[in-house]
C-alpha cells in the first residue's frame, strides 16, 4: 500500500486538525526510517495508521479491550487515552486487512512505550513526539537528539512524559516505567 492510499484510509476516520498531525507523523517517521536504517514501508504505515481509532466512541473501545484475548483487560484501569493504539493494532488488521506483526506493534505502543522497544516502535513513538506540530517544553532537545541518537532522543520523550504526567498527579502506565528504566541505564 503507498502513502496515498494509507492516508486516504485513515482520513475519515480523523478530524482535520488530527489528520494533519498524522501527515506530520509519517513525513518524520521516513525521516527517521532512512536516518536509522528501518523499514520505509513498515515505518510509512504504521505511522498513517497510529492514530487510527483516536477517535472511536469509549464503549466501542471499552468493549474490544474486554472480549479480544489479545488486549489485556488492565488496560480499563488506566485513562482512555491509552487505549486507542492497542484497538487501533486489531482493527487495522479486521477492518482494513493490514496484517504484519511489526506494524501492529509500533501502532500498539505507539502512546505508552515499553521495555525493549524494536527501532521500528521507537521510531513510531519518537515521531509522534517530535513532528513539527507539537508544542511542547523540551521538545526541541528531543528534536536535536532525533538528529544522532535514537535512544537517546526516546529515552528524553519518555522521561519528559513521565514528568508531565507525575506533576499532574496522573497515573503512569507502568510500561512507559519500564521504558524509563530500560534506558536510564543505556544512554
Ligand atoms: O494520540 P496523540 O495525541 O497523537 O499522542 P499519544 O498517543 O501519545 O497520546 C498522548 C496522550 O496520552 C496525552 O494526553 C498523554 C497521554 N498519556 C501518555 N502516556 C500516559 C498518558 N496518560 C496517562 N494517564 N498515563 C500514561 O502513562
Ligand atoms: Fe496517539
Ligand atoms: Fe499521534
Amino acid at each position: 500500500m503507498n502513502k496515498q492510499r494509507a492516508l486516504s484510509l485513515v482520513k475519515p476516520h480523523l478530524t482535520e486538525t488530527r489528520y494533519l498531525h498524522t501527515e506530520r507523523v509519517v513525513e518524520t517517521a521516513l525521516e527517521l526510517a532512512a536516518r536509522f536504517h528501518v523499514d520505509p514501508e513498515k515505518a510509512m504505515l504504521a505511522s498513517a495508521f497510529h492514530d487510527y481509532c483516536k477517535y472511536r466512541e469509549l464503549e466501542d473501545m471499552r468493549q474490544i479491550i474486554a472480549q479480544h484475548e489479545q488486549l489485556p483487560n488492565h488496560l480499563l484501569d488506566y485513562h482512555h487515552e491509552l487505549w486507542h493504539g492497542p484497538v487501533a493494532s486489531i482493527l487495522v488488521e479486521t477492518e482494513l486487512g493490514i496484517k504484519d506483526a511489526d506494524i501492529q506493534s509500533a501502532i500498539y505502543w505507539h502512546t505508552t512505550g515499553h521495555a525493549k522497544m524494536t527501532d521500528l516502535e521507537k521510531i513510531v513513538y519518537l515521531a509522534d513526539y517530535i513532528e513539527p506540530g507539537r508544542v511542547i517544553p523540551g521538545i526541541d532537545h528531543v528534536r536535536r537528539l532525533a538528529a544522532y541518537d535514537l535512544d537517546h532522543a526516546v529515552f528524553l520523550a519518555c522521561k519528559n512524559a513521565v514528568g508531565f504526567l507525575v506533576s499532574k498527579s496522573r497515573k503512569v502506565y507502568p510500561e512507559t516505567l519500564n521504558l524509563y528504566n530500560d534506558l536510564v541505564d543505556q544512554i
